[in-house]
């Protein structure tokens, strides 16, 4: 099984804590490791690469292609183009079958990935834990499923191009709720597998899950504010600072919330310069 997510910088620390709890409890020791990478620097490859140690990743880069592809797509600061990495990465491992198990990068693994290595499929493009939106303009018996986690049968999702009808639907639907989430489910309908809640568990107070649920759940989801920020104060972060301790994160300090903010100006001003260049474009095209 190819275990993979898809991260920028900002979200490289991420990554390498969900890549070292793989090694650490997956039980998945033939599992082989990726990360698609949107502008990873130096810095992050060199930590990632000895993050899941005794496993290795391999990092791949989202390429010009790949940026091709998902350019009229919609981004934010919460949802950075990485984000479609998981639409892009069955097209990337063309020529490659079996499945794949794609994870958000603010996931940790607590128990045993090994059944997910043989769980039936049914001839469907993937598994995912059933979700409570259903805000889809849609038959609502159509349900609806959470794309953090998303168990892959590369062949079948190949063969039905899930990733072009997603991309397709998204492009014409660009003030969609939730963007990568509500695509997929566009594109996949009602064929996909239902997986048990264990793998996709969040462990928000207000997502009501018990204590024991957390620490059952084999894959906790760190949805809302991501654990590796000092201010985070989400139920079950130990978890992810226990993982954090055993990987080339342990010395860094944990994202301050000055870093945060100068993250989010970085990003407006990001905005402003790119609205400023096409409005400048298009003033010289009118006066041409
Ligand atoms: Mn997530």
């Amino acid at each position: 099984m190819i275990i993979a997510c898809s991260v920028d910088s900002y979200f490289a620390e991420l990554a390498g804590v969900l890549m070292k709890s793989v090694a650490i409890n997956g039980g998945v020791p033939g599992a082989e490791l990726i990360i698609l990478g949107d502008r990873l620097t130096r810095r992050d490859r060199v930590d990632l690469a000895g993050a899941a140690s005794p496993l290795s990743i391999h990092i791949m880069d989202l390429d010009e292609e790949c940026r091709h592809r998902v350019a009229g797509l919609p981004t934010s600061l919460n949802w950075p183009r990485a984000i479609y990495g998981r639409m892009l990465l069955p097209d990337l491992l063309n020529g490659r079958s079996g499945r794949l198990l794609y994870l958000d990068s603010d996931m940790v693994v607590q128990h045993s990935l090994a059944e997910l290595e043989t769980l039936e499929l049914e001839k469907l493009p993937l598994a995912a834990v059933p979700g409570p939106h259903r805000h889809l303009d849609r038959d609502p018996s159509i349900g609806y499923f959470e794309s953090g986690t998303l168990l892959i049968d590369l062949e079948e999702w190949r063969r039905r191009d899930i990733g072009t009808a997603a991309i397709d639907w998204l492009s014409r639907n660009r003030s969609a709720r939730m963007p990568d989430q509500d695509a997929l489910n566009m594109a996949v309908g009602r064929d996909y597998v239902k997986l048990p809640k264990k793998w996709n568990l969040s462990p928000r107070t207000k997502d009501g899950a018990s204590l024991a649920e957390i620490a059952e759940a084999h894959i906790v989801h760190f949805v809302g504010t991501k654990p590796h920020r000092r201010s985070c104060t989400t139920r079950g972060r130990e978890i992810y600072l226990a993982v954090r301790a055993q990987t080339p994160w342990k010395d860094t300090p944990l994202m301050s919330d000055t870093s945060e903010e100068i993250r989010k100006r970085k990003h407006q001003i990001g905005r402003a310069l790119s609205r400023l260049g096409r409005l400048g474009r298009r003033a010289r095209q009118e006066q041409r």
